[in-house]
């Protein structure tokens, strides 16, 4: 090995070590509910899709001092990148890009006594190594959920840099891992803000009502600082409510009362002001209150019976062909969702960002939000639990309080012969409950068989979860096995409510190539026959609570490479890129106003 080559070895085994002692915070909740200065817009860039920046140490922006000195690398003269998006979409060079890029922004701060300040991130896909002022700050893995650093005691008075090397390669123990059926849009993709807090301050709280009940509030208010046993008030001016309650010695404050409260429901998206205070902060929401429950084979939604009328959703704007960010992006899809019929949206497949759920929960629309467990990952990977433990906490921390969230959906098409799958999902399970008990829970399965027109649902890990969520696609990838109506059902348990999470077919916006009762020419009628079959076979499934759609919008997914319909996207939209209707969205638009 030359000493170049041993140079960068050696620099990488110390990163590696390094790095793993420095994990970035919690994020703190509700954090458009803070003092806080965003951080977006234009940042300087460096794109490396090699990885040698590591080596040649960036963050440290060094700068020639003597006439022989040089440095092979600058922020200065090089592209800028818009944050919040991704990397891929703002040159066309880096379209493609799986790799690192490092990205460089000054702010200016005024560090006062007694108060702290977080630099927190909405999400980096996929890795985030964070320096201030050429120190390294921390690291986070995940792609979609938020993170912060303390940074209190490092910043400066005046100009401070922070650079992120943002990294999006797709990793065999990643969450998700190697394989998935969208884009991998790399970079700091979400808002970024310095959040200043008081010494003492209202890091976390649940205020919702309590499981079964419909009058019940139940949760806690968590203070982080010096000062962590606080007289704590929760106000709500239009309950009348002013209920006191004291933090103990870990800053932890019970809150428990009862109200007769206007409980949130799609047709009432009400939420209520709320005011958390204490002598050192105060935080306020907008909070809804609702009870979640199965029944037997019911989902009962404040104790009535409820059908869940779904779609699927991905993370992007396809208008723009972008990840989705911004509130205008969520707005798009919801009312795209909202025309459909729906009262639920299937957030999938990982935490959208926050603009989304808060959206879907004004506008009326509940909300399934999901883990990215995806299909084939690696759960026997020894650093797979901390990975989904990590994010499922990421996830429940942003939004326990949105009354709209109705399920966690703990994973999507895993495999029953994956290495330690079955007891991975059990263990998910129990701490979802444990650190939730006021939401539904499910996994999302594809396994059943299909014989002799019979759908055999066989999985027994159903048994952790509330509700069986079926992906099946009869008609698309299955071809039906005799009328859609006569279908069969053998269930693993007769007793839980069944959902159909996926179903559905691609079409092309206007295809005119060919026969239109033949999959190959990606017509629009081919896709509604699919529609129209199974909704004629919803009517066969025992126990349906709800259904939804593959899915909303037609969506980027590089392995989509049909040259003439795909073209690099998954056209199973009722909506094509364009926001154009196709036939199946009649369909659904018809049976979600019929059920
Ligand atoms: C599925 C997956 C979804 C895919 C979809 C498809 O079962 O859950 O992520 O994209 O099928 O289009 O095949």
């Amino acid at each position: 090995m030359n000493r170049f080559k041993q140079l960068i070895v050696m620099f990488f085994i110390i990163n590696v070590i390094f790095l793993s002692h420095a994990h970035a915070q919690l994020a703190m909740t509700n954090v458009y509910g803070r003092d806080a200065v965003s951080l977006n817009g234009q940042w300087n860039a460096i794109v490396d899709p090699t990885g040698i920046g590591d080596w040649r140490q960036v963050w440290e922006e060094r700068k020639p001092e003597k006439k022989t000195d040089f440095f092979e690398y600058s922020f200065e003269g090089g592209p800028l990148l818009s944050v919040p998006g991704s990397f891929n979409t703002q040159y066309p060079e880096l379209t493609y890009l799986e790799g690192t890029v490092w990205y460089k922004k000054v702010f200016d701060a005024k560090p006062e006594k007694a108060k702290r300040l977080f630099l927190h991130f909405g999400a980096v896909n996929y890795q985030a190594t964070v320096y201030l002022n050429g120190d390294l700050i921390g690291s986070h893995e995940g792609g979609f959920t938020p993170f912060q650093f303390e940074i209190t005691d490092v910043v400066r008075n005046g100009k401070n840099t922070i650079i992120v090397k943002a990294n999006n390669q797709r990793l065999k123990d990643g969450l998700p891992g190697l394989g998935y059926d969208w884009f991998n849009y790399g970079g700091i993709t979400r808002d970024v803000h310095l959040i200043k807090t008081n010494a003492s301050f209202i890091e976390d709280y649940l205020i919702q009502l309590k499981s079964h009940s419909l009058e019940d509030v139940t949760g806690w208010v968590k203070v982080n600082g010096s000062l962590r046993s606080q007289e704590i008030d929760i106000i709500i001016p239009d309950l009348n409510i002013n209920y006191k309650t004291k933090s103990n010695r870990d800053g932890i404050a019970k809150v428990s009362f009862k109200s007769r409260i206007d409980l949130w429901s799609p047709d009432n998206p009400r939420l209520y002001e709320v005011i958390i205070k204490s002598k050192t902060d105060t935080v306020s929401d907008k909070i809804g209150f609702r009870s979640i429950e199965v029944s037997g084979t019911k989902i009962l939604l404040n104790g009535e019976s409820i059908f869940l009328k779904g779609i699927n959703i991905h993370e992007e704007n396809p208008l723009k062909s972008e990840k989705a960010f911004s509130e205008e992006d969520a707005i798009l899809l919801l009312s795209w969702a909202k025309e459909l019929g729906c009262n639920i949206v299937r957030l999938a497949h990982y935490p959208h960002n926050e603009y989304m759920v808060k959206l879907a929960e004004e506008m009326g629309l509940m909300v399934w939000e999901e883990l990215p467990v995806y299909q084939h990952i690696e759960f026997s990977s020894p650093s797979m639990k901390n990975k989904m433990d990590v994010m499922l906490r990421e996830m429940i921390r942003r939004d326990r309080n949105r009354a709209g969230v109705i399920i966690w959906s703990l994973s999507n098409e895993t495999y029953d012969f994956t290495p330690k799958r079955n007891e991975m999902l059990a263990d998910i399970a129990k701490k979802t409950r444990r650190i939730d008990d006021t939401r539904l829970i499910t996994s999302v399965i594809n396994n059943q068989g299909y014989e002799n027109n019979t759908v055999n649902v066989w999985d027994s890990v159903y048994s952790h979860f509330d509700i069986i969520s079926i992906n099946e696609y009869l008609g698309w990838y299955v071809p039906w096995q005799g009328k859609p109506e006569d279908t069969e059902w053998k269930l693993v348990f007769n007793d839980k409510p069944v959902f159909i999470s996926e179903f559905g077919g691609e079409a092309l916006f206007g295809s005119n190539f060919g026969a239109k009762d033949e999959a190959a020419y990606w017509s629009e009628e081919y896709q509604e026959k699919i529609y129209r079959d199974q909704v004629k076979m919803f009517a066969s499934v025992p126990n349906l609570v709800g259904v939804s759609p593959w899915l909303l919008v037609d969506y980027r997914s590089l392995g989509r490479m049909h040259p003439i319909y795909q073209k690099g996207w998954n056209r199973k939209g009722l909506l094509s890129e364009k926001g154009e209707r196709k036939k199946a969205w009649h369909i659904m638009n018809k049976y979600f106003s019929e059920n």
